[in-house]
């Protein structure tokens, strides 16, 4: 990685990969598969017209696995980066898990959405959820039954893309986790990072669809690389 002392702003991507040592499962491992109904289908708008309890129960199961999941040393060294680090920083997570949260992490941004939070189709208001949206509870500040998960479905635009490219506009380093590069707009950040001129770290279980853009790529599981990667970054 070369001398890291000239780093002051530093944007990190996660992925599905940082969470799977939690027993999460990621996108690649379900064969992107749900109830025999391609996860592409399931999260999307239409899918959610089609088939609305299909994929409320689809949520209702990733909230469950979510509150039972707990973090990883990965996320545990993103979080004491957060606390140590005086310069700009700024995680950007594809994945719905609070897990970042749960180990101490503050400057994160859910840019797909969160598992524990659900969004009204009638008032548009957003609440913290922890339980089912199967049996149709009603939106505690209108009360109507339209509560959807508050997740970004494929076809729809991802949250707060306009401060995620001011960060990367700004960084001196772009450092990409977990994810496999297969989803836009996320799997482009590290084109912008390299055009903005800063250096590019991917650490990942296998090669991935990006691998090619990054300056280095470090393989081998999220648990081991990012301690070893933030140790290295904060001596
Ligand atoms: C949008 C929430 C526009 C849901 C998600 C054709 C070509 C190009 C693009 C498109 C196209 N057709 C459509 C598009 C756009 C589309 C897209 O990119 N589709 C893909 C399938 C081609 N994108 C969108 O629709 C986005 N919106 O473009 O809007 C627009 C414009 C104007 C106005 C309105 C709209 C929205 C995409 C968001 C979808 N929601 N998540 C949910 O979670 O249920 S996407 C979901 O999959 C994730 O959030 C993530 O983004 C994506 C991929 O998942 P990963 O996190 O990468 O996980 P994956 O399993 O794939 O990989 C895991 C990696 O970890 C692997 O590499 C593995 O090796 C590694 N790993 C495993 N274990 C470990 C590990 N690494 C380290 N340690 C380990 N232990």
């Amino acid at each position: 990685m070369g001398e890291m002392n000239n780093i002051r702003n530093i944007v990190i991507l996660t992925g599905a990969g940082i969470s799977a040592e939690s027993g999460l499962r990621t996108f690649r491992a379900e064969d992107g598969l749900w109830e025999d109904h391609p996860v592409e289908e399931v999260a999307t708008p239409e899918g959610f017209r089609r088939d609305p309890e299909l994929v409320q129960r689809f949520y209702d199961e990733r909230r469950r696995n979510v509150r039972d999941a707990q973090p990883n040393p990965a996320h545990a060294a993103l979080a004491k980066l957060d606390r140590e680090w005086d310069g700009e920083l700024l995680i950007v997570t594809q994945n719905i898990d609070d897990l970042h949260e749960r180990a101490g992490a503050q400057r994160v941004l859910h840019m797909h959405g969160e598992a524990l939070s659900v969004w009204c189709r009638a008032c548009d208001a957003r609440h913290p959820w922890e339980g089912t949206l199967l049996d149709g509870p009603p939106c505690p500040a209108c009360g109507a039954v339209a509560l959807r998960p508050d997740i970004v479905w494929f076809g729809e635009m991802p949250y707060e893309m306009d401060r995620i490219f001011a960060a990367i506009a700004r960084a001196d380093l772009f450092v990409s986790i977990g994810t496999s590069g297969a989803v836009y707009p996320a799997a482009g950040f590290v084109q912008q990072a390299a055009a903005a001129q800063a250096r590019t770290l991917e650490l990942n279980l296998e090669r991935s669809n990006g691998s090619h853009w990054f300056d280095e790529t470090r393989l081998g599981p999220a648990s081991v690389l990012v301690p070893e990667w933030v140790d290295e970054v904060l001596a």
